[in-house]
């Protein structure tokens, strides 16, 4: 199939998410045309059936605020009439999924027809899509959706508590490639992080407060007491400068490293021996499967999709919002003794198994193909 693509290129879990699916696809054959204002971060590699078509927004001196989603709108139509897209396939619903209805909108005036797929990603519904300014959209224009989906049960049913969606909501949960994240930890950057043979704490996001970072440095703080540790905060955002006071206030700037934002994250988790995600909302948490994947067991919130990741007590433990103290002791119990690290570890690997690429992708393979067969029935092409 020819598979369009519009995702945020940033670092972001959607962005990641969709990029990754991209290049799945590719592998099994689809020609897929990414569609965005960047590069997405993590196309890396030259591949002869995956395209970028870079969204451009002109300036001009009235726009205090340039149209992008008119500019992503145009772009659609202008991919789609020119490369045969067989569906457009929309991440993250704010602004993407009203472009995508003006697009086809537009493509059904001159007889194309195409459908198109929103998967909801987190924010966009439980935090920017519900606020009034954006809603009404977001509502509309998930609707007219021809097929939606949702990375958790919890986000699918958050969906229908914030909105009256009138359609199915199909879950796909994220995934990843347990294969690509199985590496060795390189030896030497793990002495340089931790020349005493410290455990290795990590934690990568967005640095927004929803990740709620200073909770990620106060859990390091207790369990470093108990246990030597060092900490990798992987990332950059608006929080980072707070969390950099926090660090030096609690005179741990020495056993915290801020290496900023990183494009090899598999590196990076190899050495993980822990990953620490105490959010206040999570649709899902897909840093969290990765570290999973490269063997490292979680300690996150009870929130959102995380539920349906992290079985506690075998592969990490969830904790209440904001209880620093239970979720250092959770951290504490997984990493003092090597053997129940190491079983730990090996459950991490075996659960993200469950959400292997191999398992997921023909998930979204088999809704493309019915949705492209039911749009087709009613004129498609
Ligand atoms: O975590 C973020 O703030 C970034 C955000 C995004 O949209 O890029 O991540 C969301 O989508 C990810 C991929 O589906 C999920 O793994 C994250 O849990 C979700 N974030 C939130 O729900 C806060």
């Amino acid at each position: 199939m020819n598979i369009g693509i519009v995702c945020y290129p940033t670092f972001g879990g959607s962005g990641v998410l969709a990029t990754e699916l991209g290049k799945a696809l590719a592998d099994k054959g689809h020609t897929v045309h990414f569609i965005t204002y960047q590069q997405p971060v993590r196309l890396t590699e030259f591949r002869a059936n995956i395209l970028y078509h870079e969204v451009r927004v002109p300036t001009y001196p009235l726009f205090d605020y340039p149209p992008y989603e008119s500019a992503l709108s145009s772009t659609m139509v202008d991919v789609v009439k020119n490369n045969d897209i067989d569906l457009l396939h929309v991440h993250y619903a704010i602004p993407h999924a009203s472009s995508a209805y003006m697009a086809k909108k537009i493509l059904e005036k001159e007889n194309k027809y195409v459908p198109t797929i929103t998967t909801l990603h987190g924010t966009d519904i439980t935090l920017v899509g519900r606020d009034k300014t954006y809603a009404p959209v977001v509502a509309f224009s998930i609707n007219q959706s021809d097929a939606i989906t949702a990375v958790s049960e919890n986000l699918k049913q958050e969906t229908y508590k914030t909105f009256k969606i009138e359609k199915d909501i199909e879950v796909i949960h994220n995934f990843v490639d347990v294969r690509r994240f199985a590496r060795k930890p390189i030896d030497a950057f793990r002495k340089v992080i931790a020349p005493n043979n410290e455990r290795i704490v990590l934690h990568a996001s967005n640095f927004r407060k929803i990740k709620r970072i200073e909770d990620v440095v106060k859990i390091f703080n207790k369990l470093n007491e108990i246990v030597p540790s060092k900490l990798l905060l992987v990332g950059d955002g608006p929080e980072r400068p707070v969390i950099e006071d926090l660090a030096r206030q609690l005179n741990l700037f020495e056993e915290i490293r801020f290496v900023g934002k990183q494009q090899n994250m598999e590196e990076i988790f190899a050495v993980a021996d822990l990953f620490l995600l105490p959010s206040e909302y999570e649709s899902f948490g897909l840093s969290a499967l990765e570290a999973m994947a490269a063997g490292a067991p979680v300690v996150a919130t009870n929130v959102g999709g995380l539920p349906e990741i992290i079985i506690p007590g075998v592969n990490g433990y969830m904790g209440n919002i904001g209880d620093v103290d239970q979720m250092a002791s959770y951290a504490i119990d997984i990493l003092k003794e090597e053997n129940t690290f190491q079983k730990f570890k090996e459950n991490a690997r075996k659960q993200a198994e469950k959400f292997d690429i191999t398992r997921i992708v023909p998930q979204y393979e088999k809704l493309y193909e019915n949705l492209y067969n039911n749009f087709c029935k009613r004129g498609c092409k």
